[in-house]
C-alpha cells in the first residue's frame, strides 16, 4: 500500500506484550505458563544465568574451530533494484555456508581476510544467521556451555541446555513469520537485542498460510510482514499483532500455536526451549500426514527438493513417512511415543497386534484422504483458488462441509450470478461463465486446448426442479 507521496506504508499499529514478574513460586508459573493464551516478557529474568555474559568473541574462544551452517542473505532493502522487497525471505532463498564461530566473529568485525568462506559476503550487504542450533548437538563436547542454561526459574528444572536451541546471527538477520505446530516456548535474549512481532491464532486466515517451503511442525506466512504486498494479501492489513523488543537478560513466553516473525536487531546471541504440551500427539498425527501428501506429490511432480524442502528438513522415502504416521497414531492411543516398527512377537509388523491396535496402511490413508467430505473440502479451496469466490453449494453432499461463505445468490469472482437461486441443490458454473476470463492470472499458463478441456460446469438440478 503506499501513501500520497508514493512511500510505502509499513504496519505500526501492534500491541504491546505483556510484562510479568517471576514468582516466588516457580512451580506455580510453570502451571500458570502451561495454561497461558497471551504472550509475557520477564523483563530480565535471565540476568543471573551462567549464560548471560556469552559474547560473539566468548563463543568463538570457546568452540575453537567448531563448524557449524550458517544462513547468509541479501540485506532485505538491497534486494530488490535497490528498493525494499515484498516477497518473503524463505530459507529456501538463502545461501548456507560452513564457517567456524572465529570465522564468524572475524567477519562480524568487517575483518575479511580472516572469516574463511564468509569473506565472499560483505559484511555491508549480507547478514549471516547460525540459527536453529540443537545445543545438545552443537555443544555436544561442551557440556559447561550447556549447563550454564537454567529454565528453573520459571518451573523447569529439568531443562537446561541439553533441551534448548541457540541462535546466533547479525544485524538483521531474521526468521519469516511462521508458526510452530507443538509446545509453546521460553526465549531468553542473551546478547544484543531482538523484535519480535507476534500474532495470535486466530490471525491465521490474515497471515496467508503456505506448508511450502515445506518443514515439519513449522508453517509459514506467504506475507513478508515487514513490507506485506497487500494487493496479494490485502487481508494482512486487518491482522491484529503484538510487538516485543528483547534486551539482553528478557525472557518472552510465546503460546502455542502463535504466529512469529523474529528480527535481530544488532548481533544478537537468544536461546529457547520449546515446552510439550499433551495436544502435541494429535498434531503430530497432522504433521505426519502433511509430511505423507507434501512429499508423495511434490516427489512426483518432479520438483527439485531445494524448491520445496526447508534445507534442515530431509524428507524420507514412503514407507519411512508412513511408519511416522503410525508412529504418531500410536502415540495418541498411548499418550506417549511408542515404536510401531517392533516385529510383533508372532513376527508379524503393526497389523493385527491386536484388535484395537491402529496401523494404517496406504490403502486406508487413500480411503481417508478421498472421502467426500474430504474432496469436498479440497475442492472448495480448488475453486477459491481458481478465482471463484462463492463456492459450490455441498449441503446435499455432505451437511457438515457447506462453505461458510455461501450466501443466498451464487456469484462467481466476476461479478457474474450463478443461474440459479436455489439455497439447496449442487452447482457447477453455467457456459457463460466459463466463457468469461477467470482473472488473476490464473490461466497464464494454460492453453485454450486446457482451457476448453475443463469439464464444462453447468448447474446440476434436483429431481423436483426437473419435474
Ligand atoms: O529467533 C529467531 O530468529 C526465531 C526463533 C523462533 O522462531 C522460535 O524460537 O520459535
Amino acid at each position: 500500500m503506499a501513501d500520497e507521496s508514493g512511500l510505502k506504508i509499513n504496519k505500526t499499529h501492534y500491541r504491546e506484550v505483556q510484562s510479568l514478574s517471576l514468582s516466588s513460586c516457580p512451580e506455580k508459573l510453570r502451571i500458570h505458563l502451561l495454561e497461558r493464551k497471551d504472550p509475557a516478557v520477564f523483563d530480565g529474568a535471565a540476568k543471573q544465568w551462567a549464560c548471560s555474559d556469552w559474547t560473539p568473541e566468548f563463543l568463538a574462544q570457546e568452540l575453537g574451530d567448531l563448524r557449524t551452517n550458517f544462513r547468509v542473505c541479501a540485506r532485505q532493502n538491497l534486494s530488490v533494484n535497490g528498493g525494499s522487497c515484498e516477497k518473503t525471505i524463505m530459507e529456501t532463498d538463502c545461501v548456507f555456508e560452513k564457517a567456524s564461530f572465529e570465522e564468524f566473529n572475524q567477519w562480524l568485525n568487517g575483518c575479511t581476510e580472516r572469516s574463511g568462506c564468509l569473506s565472499r559476503f560483505q559484511r555491508e550487504n549480507y547478514w549471516c544467521y547460525a540459527d536453529y542450533k540443537y545445543m545438545a548437538q552443537l555443544f555436544k563436547d561442551f557440556p559447561h556451555l550447556r549447563k550454564s542454561v537454567d529454565w528453573n526459574c520459571f518451573g523447569f528444572p529439568e531443562r537446561s541446555g541439553d533441551e534448548s536451541t541457540i541462535w546466533i546471527g547479525s544485524a538483521e538477520a531474521s526468521t519469516p513469520c511462521h508458526v510452530d505446530t507443538y509446545g509453546c516456548n521460553l526465549v531468553a535474549q542473551i546478547y544484543g537485542s531482538k523484535k519480535w512481532i507476534l500474532f495470535p491464532p486466530s490471525e491465521t486466515s490474515n497471515l496467508y498460510p503456505t506448508r511450502i517451503p515445506y518443514e515439519e511442525s513449522s508453517v509459514f506466512s506467504q506475507v513478508n510482514i515487514t513490507n506485506p504486498d497487500l494487493t496479494r494479501f490485502p487481508a494482512f492489513e486487518n491482522a491484529l499483532g503484538y510487538e516485543v523488543i528483547l534486551k539482553p537478560g528478557d525472557v518472552l513466553f510465546v503460546p502455542k500455536k502463535w504466529w512469529h516473525y523474529v528480527e535481530s536487531l544488532e548481533t544478537s546471541i537468544s536461546m529457547n526451549t520449546w515446552i510439550e504440551l499433551d495436544c502435541d500427539h494429535l498434531e503430530r498425527v497432522k504433521e505426519a500426514l502433511i509430511r505423507t501428501l507434501v512429499s508423495a506429490l511434490k516427489k512426483e511432480e518432479g520438483a527439485a527438493e531445494e524448491t520445496w524442502l526447508n534445507p534442515s528438513e530431509e524428507i524420507g522415502t514412503h514407507a519411512q513417512n508412513m511408519s511416522y504416521l503410525n508412529r504418531a497414531l500410536c502415540a495418541v492411543k498411548q499418550g506417549t511415543s511408542c515404536d510401531v516398527d517392533t516385529p510383533n512377537l508372532d513376527g508379524t509388523l503393526h497389523r493385527h497386534m491386536d484388535r484395537n491396535q491402529t496401523t494404517i496402511s496406504t490403502d486406508d490413508l487413500i480411503n481417508s484422504i478421498t472421502s467426500p467430505e474430504v474432496i469436498n473440502a479440497i475442492m472448495s479451496k480448488a475453486l477459491d483458488k481458481f478465482g471463484i469466490f462463492q463456492t459450490i453449494n455441498l449441503s446435499l453432499e455432505s451437511p457438515g462441509v457447506v462453505d461458510q461463505k455461501l450466501e443466498p445468490k451464487q456469484t462467481v469472482k466476476n461479478g457474474r450470478n450463478m443461474n440459479c437461486n436455489s439455497s439447496s441443490g449442487s452447482y457447477e458454473l453455467d457456459e457463460s461463465v466459463r466463457s468469461e476470463p477467470f482473472g488473476s492470472g490464473f490461466f497464464e499458463s494454460s492453453t485454450e486446448q486446457e482451457i476448453s478441456e475443463c469439464p464444462p460446469l453447468k448447474r446440476v438440478c434436483t429431481d423436483e426442479e426437473r419435474n
